[in-house]
């Protein structure tokens, strides 16, 4: 018996050894596979470092300068690297990558493991980027006539259309501009349009994913990213309404009933074209005008600044806090004023990586205006980013998440526009910092800041359903004005139909650009802010000396060297370890927004409660919907959508 369980005991030893040699055996080659990985991981990275340079300088030729050759060509080089990685995906997929144990690793095998719009078939894939193009030269070539001079019809959107809109206060000359914007810009695309949907989701698909709604949620890793936005909205929506109550009386007194008052505000009496930030009415709406103007867009002409001293300005700022400054190279090949010779080009800002750790550049058509002035430091946020994390391998070489990239110029305007940063620079004569001014710059940056929110977030809602199915052809124009009446309180200035297309007069939509990294940007900028701030010790809540919207972090390198740390890192970690790394924070929060404008918020709430003010708004009476479009939408899924936003 003894000998017998001796013997079963040695046998399952054997087997047991086996089961050892196996598993040792397993593992070896397990090691093996993961550094054979690593080393095709290096290889990968390198050649679509290449290919993305290519891309890149194509790019660029084509949207510095519209020709067919241009066009040509970029498709053609296009066409071809989707091929090469569409090979190299195959060979991606190959490792077994999930169970890699270095987790650096598998990062990168997962962002490779996702090809993109190189999925398509080759007929297919040339239709998106044909349609994208159409849209984008569309825009580029979209024109509008002077009102006054009406065989005069050259104008562009920068500088014509944005100027008609900072400039005037002609409600009939700015409802002529916005017509004819949105039909030049916005109508003529929609057949692209319905096609670049149905080629994007069909690469959607072949990615595994449902649609490109999904895909674009994706890049931000967060399970529950959707609940996460609707909540920060309905933290800031309160702030919203009282600045949107206080401008509809101000615009009321100056136009008079073409403004209701309990209804949505006309979508082109707010100073922009897409009525996004309102700064432009400030100058007949400041809560108190009595106050010295911080006109400074008037200082820069005054001073004669040019578009080079400008960025040269900006460029500063970040040396100050020991941010890197840009090479020459940028100088050199940067496009930083519009070509006088007739050329047509994107002129909106971009801000370009080359992929080549040398090569990075601007193209923006800059006008010396306060806006210009913002925009400068946030086009070059970006560039701070690519210089900052171009040592990590190709496929890192983003944002922790887009709309961190977004926020970070964004930041650097946030010090450079306070008071205390422009009387430095001597762009603001020496006055008091008495309350009134103080609540007068506030207000300001509420009609960028906030004022801007309800659009970013509506116009990827939007977008969201139609790549989801739920917003079809048949209902993109009425389902756009739907959210832009529930969310912004903004109606059009005339009926509109299914013959318009409002949502490709905006720049993002026709370019094919994701839209929602703008509205986490804006609130996260808040955080980052206020982080570099207290690193800075220019902000101590409660110590009227030190608020944090006359916080100046100018030539702190503490407060630089944090914000170095977060971009070195590009998407090499997911985004909450970037934002804790320098906010001590793993969420978006709306609180820093709120902090930044509490006096702002409890002045509005006083005045307006002063005059009466209907706070909120009604559904605008404009007719944007037929009615059997709107028995359509009781049963839609944007109908509990817009009940969720209601008043
Ligand atoms: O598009 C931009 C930048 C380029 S990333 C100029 N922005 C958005 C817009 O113009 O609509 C910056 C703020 C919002
Ligand atoms: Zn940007």
């Amino acid at each position: 018996m003894m000998l017998k369980i001796l013997g079963e005991l040695a046998l399952l030893g054997a087997i047991a050894s086996v089961f050892v040699v196996a598993a040792q055996g397993r593992a070896q080659e397990r090691a093996a596979e993961e550094s054979s990985g690593r080393e095709y991981m290096r290889k990968l990275d390198e050649i679509m470092g290449n290919a993305k340079n290519k891309l890149a300088l194509a790019s660029w030729d084509y949207e510095s300068n519209i020709t067919d050759f241009n066009e040509k060509r970029l498709l053609q080089i296009s066409l071809e690297i989707a091929e090469e990685q569409k090979e190299y995906w195959k060979e991606t997929m190959t490792y077994f990558w999930h169970e890699f144990e270095d987790e650096d690793l598998k990062r990168m095998f997962k962002k490779y493991s996702i090809l993109g719009t190189s999925a398509l078939p080759e007929d297919l894939n040339q239709r998106l980027i044909q349609a994208i193009n159409n849209m984008k030269s569309t825009y580029a070539k979209a024109t509008i006539c002077d009102y006054k001079n009406i065989s005069k019809c050259d104008l562009t959107v920068e500088p014509g259309v944005t100027d008609i809109f900072a400039k005037s206060q002609d409600p009939d000359e700015l409802k002529q501009a916005w017509l004819e914007w949105h039909k030049s810009a916005g109508a003529a695309s929609k057949s692209y349009f319905t096609e670049y949907v149905q080629m994007y989701n069909e690469a959607a698909k072949l990615n595994g994913l449902e649609n490109v709604a999904e895909w674009w949620i994706g890049e931000y890793e967060t399970e529950d990213i959707e609940d996460q936005l609707a909540d920060l909205w309905t933290q800031v929506k309160p702030l919203y309404e009282q600045i949107h109550a206080y401008v509809r009386r101000h615009l009321r007194l100056k136009y008079g009933d073409a403004v209701s008052a309990k209804g949505p505000i006309p979508a082109h009496l707010l100073g922009n074209i897409w009525a996004q930030t309102w700064s432009n009415v400030e100058k007949f709406t400041s809560p108190s005008p009595d106050k010295p103007d911080v006109d400074v867009t008037a200082a820069l002409i005054d001073q004669n600044y040019t578009p080079l001293k400008i960025f040269q300005t900006a460029d500063e700022f970040f040396k100050s806090l020991n941010l890197t400054g840009v090479p020459d190279l940028f100088w050199e090949r940067s496009i930083i004023e519009k070509p006088d010779d007739g050329r047509d080009m994107v002129c909106h800002a971009s801000a370009w990586d080359f992929f080549d750790g040398e090569d990075f550049r601007i193209k923006q058509c800059t006008t010396i205006t306060n806006a210009f002035f913002k925009t400068t430091h946030h086009e070059l946020g970006h560039i701070q980013y690519y210089l900052q994390y171009k040592d990590q391998p190709i496929v890192y070489r983003e944002g922790a998440n887009p709309g961190f990239h977004e926020a970070v110029g964004d930041v650097i305007a946030l010090s450079v526009s306070t008071p205390k940063h422009l009387k430095v620079m001597g762009l603001l004569e020496d006055g008091p910092e008495d309350n009134e001014s103080n609540i007068n710059q506030l207000y300001k940056m509420g009609l960028d800041k906030i004022v801007f929110l309800p659009f970013a977030y509506l116009l990827d809602l939007w977008r969201y359903g139609v790549f989801r199915g739920t917003t079809t052809p048949e209902n993109y124009n009425c389902h756009f004005w739907q959210l832009r009446d529930a969310i912004q309180g903004i109606e059009p200035p005339a009926p509109r139909s299914e013959d318009d297309f409002d949502p490709a007069a905006k720049y993002h939509v026709s370019a094919d650009v994701e839209y929602m990294r703008y509205y986490i940007s804006y609130i996260v900028q808040f955080q980052f802010h206020r982080s570099l701030c207290q690193l800075a010790d220019e902000y101590q809540p409660g110590d009227s000396t030190k608020q944090l919207s006359n916080c100046d972090i100018y030539k702190s390198t503490k407060a630089g060297n944090a914000l170095k740390d977060m971009l070195k890192v590009g998407s090499s970690r997911p985004w909450p370890d970037a934002m804790e790394a320098l906010t001590g924070q793993r969420n978006m929060d709306a609180s820093g927004v709120m902090e930044y404008f509490q006096p702002l918020y409890d002045w509005l709430k006083t005045e307006n409660e002063r005059t009466g003010e209907y706070i909120g708004w009604e559904p605008s009476t404009v007719q944007y919907c037929t009615p059997e479009q709107l028995n359509n939408l009781k049963d839609s899924p944007l109908k509990s959508q817009l009940n969720k936003f209601a008043n």
